[in-house]
């Protein structure tokens, strides 16, 4: 029983040193909707291949609703307009579905429930939190924006989703030092 312990304890260490990496860039964005209530909140980590990306929203209307990255790092409601177009550093046309697409800020619709409440989660390799062509934390920031309607992920420039209703900042936040990676238990 001793052996076995030591053996389950040593492979717990090995798991350990495994996942000891460098500190990965994270941001996450506080959404507003036109009103200034709390709508969800975008938690945005770098990993190996991407960025991925988590959110969660409630007291939506139900239904799908068309995400995108906004190329300006301000939400002034109602409109919302002060966050720009699309994040587009590439200069492409709209939509995963567009052969002149797509923008690089260009996400999966969320789908919101009855109760108000919808999760979306992807990953993107077409945007980084580092300091690159592409980062999100550029000289003017960025901005996560939610639409009225579905993005039909084709329509220039943004995929028909109507209005913006929701809308937040995207804010760098420091790793602390020594904490687990996303996923791990301990
Ligand atoms: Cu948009």
């Amino acid at each position: 029983m001793k052996d076995l312990i030591l053996v389950a304890s040593t492979v717990l260490l090995a798991g350990c040193a495994s996942m000891v990496e460098g500190p990965r860039a994270m941001a996450t964005a506080n959404l507003r909707d036109a009103a200034g209530r709390p709508a969800g909140t975008a938690r945005l980590e770098q990993v190996s291949g991407g960025v991925h990306i988590v959110l969660e929203m409630t007291g939506v209307p139900p239904g799908a609703h068309g995400v995108h990255i906004h190329a300006v790092g301000k939400c002034d409601p109602p409109g919302f307009t002060t966050a720009g177009g699309h994040f587009n550093p590439g200069n492409r046309q709209h939509g995963t579905l567009n052969p002149q697409g797509p923008h690089a800020g260009d996400l999966p619709n969320i789908t919101i429930e009855a109760d108000g409440a919808g999760r979306m989660e992807t990953q993107t390799d077409r945007v980084t939190l580092e300091d690159d062509g592409t980062s999100l934390f550029d000289a003017d920031g960025s901005a996560l924006v939610v639409h009225a309607g579905p993005d039909d992920f084709t329509t220039d420039p943004s995929g028909g989703s109507g209005a913006r209703i929701a809308c937040g900042v995207l804010v760098r936040q420091e790793p602390a030092a020594g904490k687990p990676p996303r996923g791990s238990t301990y």
